[in-house]
């Protein structure tokens, strides 16, 4: 049981607590609707679980099914201009596929983290 624990973590690369929203579905705006996600990058996918209560517990938040994932290759990352959201620290994460995210933190740090992680992801991945 805990061989099969340590080996499901593995091949993920980053994981950690958003606030999360779409804005865009295949091309077309959709209502924002901010909530916390459990937030898992695991290659050149990026996975989001709803949050556990509130909780951080990373491990009800690893082993729960993904509420949805976007696949980062041919996307694109950068910080959200100030029209897109009244929030602070604000990353938007366009995919190839037409949607588009924002996630967020109050933490300026984490958000730094994930926007290098994102950037990383896609350049490691833009010749697939
Ligand atoms: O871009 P908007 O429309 O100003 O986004 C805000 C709204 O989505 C609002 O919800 P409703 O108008 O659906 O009730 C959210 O509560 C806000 O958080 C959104 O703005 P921020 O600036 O927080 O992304």
């Amino acid at each position: 049981v805990l061989m099969s624990f340590f080996s499901s973590l593995q091949p993920s690369e980053k994981c950690g607590l958003l606030n999360v929203t779409k804005i865009t579905e295949h091309g077309k705006k959709v209502r924002k609707n901010w909530t916390s996600s459990w937030t898992v990058l695991q290659g050149s996918t990026l996975l989001f679980a709803k949050g556990q209560g509130g909780g951080t517990s990373w491990f009800g938040g690893a082993q729960s099914k993904p509420e949805f994932t976007v696949d980062l290759r041919g996307g694109s990352v950068e910080w959200a201009s100030k029209d897109k959201s009244s929030k602070k620290h604000v990353v938007e994460v366009k995919t190839r596929q037409g949607t588009e995210l924002l996630i967020q933190s109050d933490n300026d740090g984490v958000v730094s983290d994930w926007y290098r992680a994102l950037q990383d992801t896609i350049s490691t991945h833009a010749w697939e």
